[in-house]
């Protein structure tokens, strides 16, 4: 694995419900390639996000030698065109309800170019105050670092009302490269697909308490 270190902030690990097997619901999935026919510098035209607190680059692959993932359509450069890597919000909302498990996934590499190493973060930040719910920072990610997946999970004992976000911290303007980001849930406590699982520590410690718990 060629992210080294998970840094989890503020996850609100509590009791998760197992009932009867079904299938996981898809909230939101986007591979970023219905966004723009062509690679523009400090997008702010994303169908699905808002961009804030800087600027991100919208690539299409083979531009600037950035690959996205499968070698075509289209990804993200976290860090824009101004100095300053910027967050994307999702314009929908999203009721995290308690006792039930929801899964982050995105797929991330380096940022392909030859710059020093990025960071990014992302979670859940509160629809009304914007203050963050919780999450992860994935940091010295190398700028050779392949397409590798960025996974969280994440479950409350209070509802929330939230936006999922991912943000870039760098003034490079060489940043992550961000595709397929894919949001679900699930209330039958099941496992994401194997690639996932080394990043996972914290969520599936969560998940064996509570599996304990369920005598
Ligand atoms: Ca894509
Ligand atoms: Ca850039
Ligand atoms: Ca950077």
């Amino acid at each position: 694995m060629s992210i080294k270190r998970l840094i989890p902030s503020l996850f609100l690990i509590a009791g998760i419900a197992l009932s009867a097997p079904s299938q996981a619901v898809v909230l939101l999935s986007d591979g970023f390639d219905a966004d723009s026919q062509s690679t523009v510098l400090n997008f702010n035209n994303l169908i699905n996000w808002t961009v804030s607190d800087g600027t991100i680059d919208y690539i299409r692959s083979g531009d600037y030698g950035i690959s996205c993932v499968g070698g075509s359509g289209g990804c993200l450069d976290m860090d824009g065109s101004t100095s300053d890597a910027g967050r994307i919000t999702s314009r929908a909302t999203f009721s995290l309800l308690p006792g039930v498990t929801y899964f982050v996934d995105a797929t991330i590499s380096g940022n392909q170019r030859g710059g020093s190493s990025d960071e990014i973060s992302f979670g859940f930040l509160d629809a009304n105050t914007s203050n963050l719910i919780g999450g992860a920072t994935f940091s010295g990610i190398p700028n050779s670092s392949p397409f590798a997946p960025l996974s969280l999970s994440f479950s409350s004992s209070n509802a929330h009302t939230a936006r999922l976000f991912f943000e870039g911290a760098g003034q490079d303007n060489v940043g992550v490269i961000l595709d397929n980001v894919l949001f679900r849930d699930s209330t039958t406590g099941d496992l994401p697909e194997p690639g996932a699982l080394a990043l996972l520590g914290l969520g599936l410690a969560g998940l064996a308490t509570s599996r304990r718990r369920k005598h």
